[in-house]
């Protein structure tokens, strides 16, 4: 396909190679990419608007829950809730979850969503993302629990958007990973990266290597050698996971987020970050570990439950698995 293809003709060519497709979906993507253009354009003029700085509150992980989040996450609810696509919805910064109301009609599938992730980056102008996955509801009545606690491997979709030096949406249903590229002039999506593919081996690792000391010693290790050798690795890290990965997915390199004496589970949400970057990352011939077994496989166990992250470049990965399995030290 060439430059000019929206993301709407993509998403409608590929729903058209699955004949049991109903459109729903189809559907659902493109609310996704409406939300996004207009948290895009508030992002843009986030100095000006009154969309920086905090509430006041802290949401469900003690974390102060900034006027963006807050904004984003009922934004990208009031976009998707009345369509008759979704039945429910969770989110990072609410405690609980979000069936759709009865006064809208119920659909078939489960929205799980980061609605900004990086919050910490707002005030300061450093770019900034939307993580989301979308699942297919279990239960056949009303929806519960059991609907949104599903292993990596049930999505039927997932993706993100980074509000960078351009947004883009980066997104996969299982037949590869495509990135799309807003054009400001036009407000639309257009494919600009078709059937990305991650460098096998990276150049680049991200951490917060401020946490270095508290890592177990396999890990130390691991980021230790990446130093070494004649060609060592150059180390990146913005601090905001959607662009810390979306680099390492185009260049190569892997991002970690640990867990540590402090927190053996690490930072980061299995539902709302780390299943939904893996599979994206896998789709693009990348893989995503929490040291000891892909991503992918994790069974979600509680909705805010956090993992361990390694993701990125397929043998850094690997790399990483036989430090952590005691094969290399
Ligand atoms: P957030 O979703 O509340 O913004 O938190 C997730 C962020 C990631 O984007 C980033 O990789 C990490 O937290 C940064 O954490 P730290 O400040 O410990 O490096
Ligand atoms: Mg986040």
């Amino acid at each position: 396909m060439q430059i000019g293809t929206t993301l709407t003709r993509f998403i409608i060519e590929e729903e058209r190679q699955h004949p049991e497709a109903t459109g729903e979906f189809t559907g659902l993507l493109t609310d996704l990419s409406i939300a996004a253009k207009i948290i895009a354009r508030d992002v843009n003029k986030a100095g000006l608007a009154e969309v920086m700085g905090i509430t006041g509150r802290t949401n469900v992980h003690g974390e102060e829950v900034q006027k963006l989040d807050e904004f984003a996450n009922a934004l990208i609810i009031r976009t998707t809730d009345h369509t008759g696509r979704l039945a429910g919805m969770a989110s990072e910064e609410m405690d609980d979850i979000y069936p759709i109301p009865e006064k809208h009609p119920r659909g078939n599938y489960i929205l799980v969503f980061d609605p900004v992730d990086g919050s910490s980056n707002i005030d300061v102008n450093v770019s900034i993302g939307t993580i989301f996955s979308i699942y297919r509801k279990k239960s056949s009545d009303s929806v519960t629990h059991a609907d949104f606690l599903c292993r990596g491997r049930e999505q039927v979709c997932a993706g993100y958007i980074i509000y960078g030096s351009s947004t883009m949406l980066v997104y996969t249903t299982g037949s590869g990973s495509h990135g799309f590229t807003l054009d400001p002039s036009l407000g639309e999506f257009l494919l600009s990266h078709e059937h990305i593919q991650i460098p096998e081996r990276g150049q680049y690792y991200s951490a917060n290597e401020g946490n270095y000391l508290k890592w177990d010693a396999p890990v130390r290790r691991f980021v230790d050698q990446l130093k070494e050798g004649s060609q060592p690795y150059s180390a990146r890290y913005i601090g905001s996971l959607v662009a810390d990965f979306h680099r390492n997915l185009l260049k190569g390199g892997i991002f970690l987020y640990p867990g540590d004496s402090k927190s053996p589970s690490g930072k980061l949400r299995l539902l709302y970050e780390a299943a939904p970057l893996a599979f994206v990352v896998e789709q693009a011939g990348g893989a995503a570990s929490n040291g000891t077994q892909p991503i992918m496989d994790l069974p979600a166990t509680e909705l805010h439950q956090r993992t361990p992250l390694f993701i990125g470049s397929r043998d850094d990965v690997a790399t990483l698995e036989q430090f952590v399995r005691g094969k290399r030290a």
